[in-house]
């Protein structure tokens, strides 16, 4: 042994003050490590600890309307900023790279199953870094390069990773897109599955950005058996509607169910569930494997390195959170939290795409609502009054993608923050204030009084102290 530990060792043992630290029991040592991480910071790095305090600023007084976030729980917090952050190691519970692997073993398969138990699956596995590599995972497991997606077009309401061509789907695939009807907005499956007749994709992507309605995962199924095809539902933005039963659950309609774990309210990071199909035989290349083995391969050494093994403890605390009664309410909420505020903005004459909405999220058509409107002057004349939203492309809209017709306004944050339907009738008559006062110059520029600004801007605050984040 070298000399100077065994220098330490000896030194250690007799003084009474070293003893005395080795009998305080473990937890009080890490409670003791953890605490005070802010402090440290705010002394350490003043410039990002002043950051976080801004950016706490901002979300307590202004109003979050952006569907595709969400809050965590401060428990799910202390997970991400614990030392599990610093463990590296590759492979999959109980076939690791690295050594010192007990512990990370343990709280991963704890995320494993609190993750199955949350959503009824079969398989659960809990290592993407976030939903776009968990469908990365996925296509690449069942796919060979250039085979056939059909998937849902990113200006009708689909996501950039599903086959846009400026994604890697879009260049390692051949990628085809299904589209709304043109009148109705909604998804028409029997138009669907006449394109998949023609296609004959290998693959078929459902899942949505921007789709108010329920999607019909058992449709979408029989279209993938008559045409081969591999179903992949991406649920990202209602993975926390159908674990509250708010939603139908594609878990044992699809072969594989992907999603982003920050979206129904937990930490950033990816998930891939399989329901009865986990063990369906998958060839790839000229070996056959189960699905689940394929899906693992393609996550490591396929896409990912070290899991983020402080994101999995995080994922673990929150798919317990998934299973109260209290997440299933706030799921509830949200949705009738979003009916409200599209039945109040269309009473005060908003165009409201599909007449209303079955999730968390209400699109709206402000270039039809107001002359002259658009996307980018909604997004903006609203964040100067203190309201966050998205401009967000509708489909077969006119407008270009840097400006749009449309926006898109979600409730999980508001109902998070303890708001209800009396709440989104304030919030829509401020949206159709600030909406009717503001002078589109060109599309993207714009006039809104300064006055009108300040106005809307102290209810806005006015409110949020009502429901501060707790
Ligand atoms: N998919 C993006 C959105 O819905 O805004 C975020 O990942």
């Amino acid at each position: 042994m070298d000399r100077d530990v065994v220098g330490l060792a000896a030194a250690r043992s007799g003084h009474p003050a070293v003893e005395a630290l080795d009998k305080r029991p473990l937890g009080t040592e890490a409670d003791r490590y953890h605490s005070g991480l802010l402090a440290q910071l705010k002394n350490e790095d003043p410039l990002v600890y002043e950051g976080i305090v801004e950016e706490y600023r901002r979300v307590s007084e202004t109003i979050q309307l952006i569907a595709a976030e969400n809050r965590c729980s401060r428990a799910v917090l202390a997970a991400l900023g614990s030392i599990l952050q610093n463990k590296t190691t590759e492979g999959f519970v109980g076939n690791r790279f690295h050594g010192g692997c007990q512990v990370v073993d343990r709280l991963e398969q704890l995320a494993i199953e609190r993750a199955k138990a949350a959503f009824g699956a079969r398989y659960a596995n809990v290592q993407p870094h976030s939903g776009t590599a968990a469908n990365h995972i996925a296509f690449t497991a069942l796919l060979e390069p250039g085979d056939r997606i059909l998937h849902m077009a990113l200006d009708q309401g689909g996501h950039v990773s599903h086959g846009a061509s400026v994604s890697f789907t879009g260049r390692f695939f051949s990628t085809y897109a299904y589209s709304v009807d043109r009148s109705s907005y909604l998804l028409d499956y029997e138009q669907i599955r006449c394109l998949a007749r023609q296609i004959r994709p290998r693959l078929i992507v459902c899942g949505a950005s921007a789709y108010p309605r329920l999607i019909d995962f058992a449709a979408f199924r029989s279209i993938a058996d008559e045409v081969g095809a591999y179903l992949v539902a991406d649920i990202s933005h209602i993975a926390g509607l159908i674990a509250a039963g708010q939603h139908p659950s594609p878990i044992d309609q699809a072969h594989v169910t992907t999603t982003s774990t920050y979206k129904p309210g937990g930490p950033r990071g990816g998930l891939i569930l399989m329901g009865k199909d986990y063990d369906t035989p998958v060839k790839v290349g000229n070996k056959t494997r189960p699905m689940w083995e394929q899906i693992e391969k393609a996550t490591f050494p396929g896409f990912q390195g070290t899991p983020y093994l402080n994101n999995i403890a995080a994922k673990a605390v929150f798919f317990r959170e998934m299973a109260t009664d209290q997440y299933r309410y706030l799921q509830a909420r949200i949705i009738e939290n979003a009916r409200a505020l599209a039945e109040a903005l269309i009473a005060d004459g908003m165009q409201v795409l599909t007449g209303g909405t079955d999730n968390h999220m209400v699109l709206v058509n402000v270039a039809a609502s107001r002359p002259g409107m658009t996307g980018l002057v909604a997004q903006r004349a609203l964040e100067d009054c203190g309201i966050v939203i998205n401009m967000n492309r509708l489909p077969y809209d006119p407008l270009p993608q840097s400006i749009t017709s449309g926006i898109r306004l979600g409730t999980p944050v508001v109902t998070r923050n303890g708001m209800g339907p009396e709440q989104m009738s304030i919030i829509a008559k401020m949206v159709v204030k600030v909406l009717s006062e503001v002078k589109s110059v060109d599309g993207r520029n714009y006039h809104l009084e300064q006055r009108m600004q300040q106005q809307i801007r102290r209810q806005v605050t006015d409110l949020c102290r009502c429901f501060p984040i707790i």
